[in-house]
């Protein structure tokens, strides 16, 4: 879950903030810490014995649908009230085709659906949201199956896409361009921010439809200086409700991160107050969905004095959790930890394929954040020792006569800073996290001081 629950936490014995429902902040903080309220689908069950119509009030809110399970008699229709008692838009669809329309927070539609002769299920049919726990099962006595297990969500049957770790990408696959462009000149930056959902190939014959900001995953780089003002406009060009939050800024979490719908936008100003290699990532609901699926990126504020060097790298780690081929992530798979894959700018040991190019003896500055959403980096490169180290808003290591030399920059997610180092001789060096389960599955890449004969399919 990203920060903004937490923020909420501290918030909400003080009266500051305001949300249109109590119900709804509970709702969204109680789906928010995920499995714990997925599995308790009994709590609502309703019975009755005839063949009338049934009337039932449902409620939905973040994730679950209450009643979670009824039970109707064979060809017995059912009448639901339908209250979305939630934070965000839900839906209630029987077989995710017919109920209600979606409801935004705070509505409510009656619907009559059946007659039902076999058991079956309705759900949200918003993104993510049946996975997350949105599911009623519909029993129809005698007609079996439509047990409280029918409501469990699919995880340990998920079909996600598979990599082939043997497999290469395509001639003419190009990498996310590794490069870290100078903060541009003045001290106010206009900068727009397209909120889109694209597919984008993460590994060597596998896409995901991921969750973006501006086509790419990082998303748009911002960089400034100390001081700079920022006038970011979101724009949602994609189809589900996106927002925005900069861990760069000191902010009101429900104003200026609230989330807008497909086809808004919003002015979100700050001023860089804090040098920092910062993340901003998407907020909205399940924010874990939202992160896990591409939508972060880094906003780079420039420590005073920082000295020019030869190169500047920006390396993003984060999981892939695959959904199918084409599809966007596997919710389920984010909120068990269970990825398939750990990369450096999204893709799976992408820079093995196009290694970074710098010359032996040349100063290198790589900024590497962590944007998780849930595991933690060892940065590291073999084959070199880094002489500066900047963390969290701070030099950790730089040269003097003590002569101190560091292997790792160690990030948990959401952290970030620099490391600074040469190569010194031509060759090539793998750039790993150090946690070598996960460099083993994808968090791996290469850069490449001068000429070198580069062995067959990459370097490792
Ligand atoms: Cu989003």
């Amino acid at each position: 879950m990203s920060d903004s629950p937490t923020r909420k936490t501290d918030r909400a014995g003080t009266g500051l903030w305001v949300v249109s429902s109590t119900m709804a902040f509970f709702a969204l903080l109680l789906g928010g810490f995920g499995a714990m309220g997925f599995f308790s689908s009994g709590d609502g069950e309703t019975t009755v014995g005839s063949t009338e119509t049934l009337k039932i009030e449902v409620s939905l809110t973040e994730f679950k649908v209450e009643p979670a399970s009824i039970d109707v008699q064979p060809g017995q229709k059912v009448q639901m009230v339908v209250t979305n008692d939630g934070a965000m838009d839900h839906d209630l669809k029987v077989d995710g085709e017919t109920g209600t329309k979606m409801l935004a927070p705070g509505t409510s539609e009656t619907i009559t659906v059946g007659p039902f002769d076999a058991s079956t299920q309705a759900w949200c049919t918003v993104a993510g949201h049946k996975e997350a726990g949105m599911v009623m099962d519909i029993n129809v006595a005698g007609s079996g199956g439509g047990s409280h297990a029918a409501a469990t969500p699919v995880s340990a049957t998920s079909t996600g896409a598979e990599i082939d770790s043997a497999a290469e990408p395509a001639a003419d696959w190009k990498p996310f361009d590794p490069t870290l462009a100078p903060a541009p000149g003045g001290t106010v930056h206009d900068v727009e921010l397209h909120a889109i959902e694209t597919e984008i190939e993460v590994a060597p014959g596998v896409t995901q439809l991921m969750w973006t900001f501006g086509g790419t995953v990082p998303g748009t780089t911002l960089r400034g200086k100390v001081g700079d003002v920022f006038n970011v406009t979101l724009y949602n060009d994609g189809t589900l409700g996106h927002s925005i939050d900069f861990h760069a800024s000191k902010v009101a979490w429900n104003d200026e991160m609230r989330t807008i719908a497909p086809g808004e936008s919003l002015v979100y100003q700050f001023k860089a107050e804090f040098a920092g290699a910062f993340m901003y990532h998407c907020g909205t609901a399940p924010a874990i969905h939202h992160i896990g699926n591409g939508m972060f990126g880094a906003i780079i504020i420039d420590p005073p004095n920082l000295p020019p060097v030869d190169h500047e790298f920006l390396l993003v780690q984060s999981e892939l959790y695959l959904g199918a081929n084409g599809k966007e992530g596997d919710l389920t798979k984010m909120l068990a930890e269970l990825d398939d894959a750990v990369v450096f700018n999204n893709y799976y040991n992408g820079y093995k394929f196009a290694p970074i190019r710098v010359e032996p003896g040349q100063r290198v500055r790589a900024w590497v954040i962590d944007e998780g959403p849930s595991e933690n980096s060892a940065f590291h490169i073999v084959g070199t020792v880094f002489d500066t180290v900047w963390k969290e808003g701070s030099y950790l290591l730089r040269p003097d006569e003590r002569r101190g030399g560091s292997q790792v920059l160690d990030l948990q997610p959401a952290q970030g800073g620099f490391v600074e180092f040469t190569f010194a001789e031509a060759g090539l060096y793998l750039i790993v996290t150090h946690k070598f389960s996960n460099a083993s599955r994808g968090a791996l890449g290469l850069f490449q001081a001068g000429d070198v004969e580069m062995p067959a399919g990459g370097g490792h």
